[in-house]
């Protein structure tokens, strides 16, 4: 064979050759690139208070730690707790809520006087249409006896109205149930 013919088939090798290794050598740095891409360090606060960084080419944050059962039993206790009416020193509060019938009020004492809710009217506690047999005194809507600080009664309304009530040992303090359809 010529030689001539040799050294040019040696030299496109080399050509090829070198091709190739630049071609490998560039995609080789494209990934490294890609995979050096620096996140920026924020963290992002999860609802179960733990904290979550960027990563990965898209710099996106990790997945928070689900916790499907926590949250739907938070809301649970939302629904559940929203109808509350404070009893503090200077009376309850707020004086007047607007609930739906069937739902239920907590009244929660959290003064140093006893409680006890009662339907007006003061003595009687008759007003309440609800009666039942237990009743201590005029209507279902009594909690029967005075209760101290850090304690509550809940009572369940089933009859559409406004219904007034009061601290029976402390008649001055009242407020009103504004019952809805
Ligand atoms: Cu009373």
């Amino acid at each position: 064979m010529n030689p001539r013919y040799i050294a040019i088939i040696i030299g496109l090798l080399l050509l090829s050759a070198i091709g190739i290794f630049i071609s490998n050598n560039t995609s080789t740095d494209e990934i490294t690139n890609d995979n050096l891409t620096a996140c920026t360090q924020e963290a992002r606060q999860c609802p179960d208070g733990s904290f979550v960084g960027r990563s990965g080419p898209d710099c996106e944050f990790a997945s928070c730690p689900v916790a499907n059962e926590d949250t739907s039993s938070n809301t649970e206790t939302t629904n559940e707790t929203s109808n509350i009416i404070k009893y503090t020193n200077n009376g309850f509060e707020p004086k007047t809520i607007t609930i739906k019938k069937g739902d239920t009020v907590r009244f929660v004492n959290e003064g140093g006087l006893g409680m006890w809710v009662a339907s007006d009217i003061h003595p009687t506690h008759s007003i309440y249409p609800e009666k039942s047999d237990s009743d201590c005194l005029g209507s279902a809507f009594d909690q029967c006896s005075a209760s101290g600080k850090d304690t509550f009664y809940e009572f369940t309304f089933d009859e559409v109205g406004s219904w007034k009530f009061h601290n029976h040992v402390r008649a001055n303090h009242t407020g009103t149930i504004i019952v809805t359809e």
